[in-house]
């Protein structure tokens, strides 16, 4: 239910992980297949106290996943940088102009034809999980479906949204890692998801994935009238990048501090509605930040 489930993960893939090259040329150690639990009874949320998460940024790329969105340009607008890197890459892969990051970001926000065209990531999160088109070409609002199944039959084991759509993969920028979200509520009215996440970057990309997964229970159960429950963890290749060996044995130096509290400041009327500011975290004293470079 702790952080020491991260920690001994972080260790069991230095010690024992395949290296091999990756996709990025980077190289990863990996080993395939984990899982941590975490608790959110009591508003505890799984925001890493080991180096200092900005949860604040995974909460907006959470709510920016809920609108539905796939264009960089809102994040911006949000001042959340962290999807910046892929558009970029197209950039200048397909225009040969050795651009900024702080340069493309800017065109991105001053100038909405430019971000059409060179914000879109594609038919990522936000457009499967409340657009999915299918065969008939209806769009089927997955968000929307599985509260409605919260509400009205709570026991259901149907209670899940998929991002893997198959046949939309060749048209976004990455595939999607946190691919399957299925939820259950207990007799007594708690609400578990378990996500599982196809591949982890587990020094950058793990502590965000599960900082968001958990402000959406928080707000599903929200909307649903439950408490949240357990966050199960999955995931598949689990790995970490070459270049970030010595942070995570800067981190495995470091004690853990105990979970803070997430609550919401209102109750939303609808899952469109909750707002950055509708969230606080109480409690969270982490250690410094580990800065480390994203592989593209
Ligand atoms: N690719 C790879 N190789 N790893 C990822 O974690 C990843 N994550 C993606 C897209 N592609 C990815 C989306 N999520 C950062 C965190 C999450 C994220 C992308 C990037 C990141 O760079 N975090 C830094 C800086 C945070 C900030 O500037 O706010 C960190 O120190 O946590
Ligand atoms: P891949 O598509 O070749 O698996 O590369 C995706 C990389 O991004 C991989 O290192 C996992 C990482 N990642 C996360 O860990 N969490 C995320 O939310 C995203 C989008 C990516």
């Amino acid at each position: 239910q702790s952080e020491q489930q991260y920690l001994d993960l972080l260790a069991h893939v230095l010690e024992a992980g395949d290296r091999r090259v990756d996709r990025t040329g980077v190289g990863t150690l990996s080993v395939f297949g984990a899982m941590m639990r975490f608790d959110l009874s009591g508003g505890s949320v799984p925001i890493l106290t080991t180096k200092t998460v900005w949860w604040k940024t995974a909460v907006k790329e959470m709510l920016w996943f809920l609108t539905g969105g796939t264009n960089i340009r809102p994040l911006l607008l949000e001042n959340v940088r962290i999807w910046t890197d892929w558009p970029l890459a197209a950039y200048r892969r397909e225009t040969g102009e050795e651009i900024s990051q702080v340069d493309f970001e800017r065109r991105i926000v001053e100038d909405e034809v430019f971000a059409l065209r060179w914000g879109e990531l594609g038919p990522v999160y936000g457009k499967q999980w409340r657009r999915w088109l299918g065969p008939d070409g209806r769009e089927h609002d997955q968000i929307a479906t599985l509260i409605a199944t919260l509400r009205s039959n709570p026991a259901s084991r149907r209670m899940l949204f998929h991002a893997w759509n198959v046949g939309e993969l060749e048209g976004m920028a990455l595939p999607p890692c946190h691919m399957v979200y299925q939820y259950h509520v207990t007799s007594d009215g708690r609400l578990n998801c378990l996500m599982y996440q196809r591949s982890v970057d587990l020094l950058l990309g793990a502590p965000f994935n599960f900082a968001g997964a958990a402000a959406l229970q928080v707000m599903l159960a929200d909307q649903a009238d439950l408490r949240p429950g357990e966050l199960v963890w999955v995931g598949g290749d689990v790995h970490l990048y070459l270049n970030h060996l010595d942070q995570a044995r800067e981190q495995l130096g470091r004690a853990p501090r105990g979970w803070p509290r997430m609550r919401l400041l209102r109750r939303a009327g609808s899952i469109d509605d909750y707002r950055i500011g509708d969230f606080v975290v109480e409690g969270y004293d982490p250690h410094p930040p580990i800065r480390a470079e994203v592989a593209v």
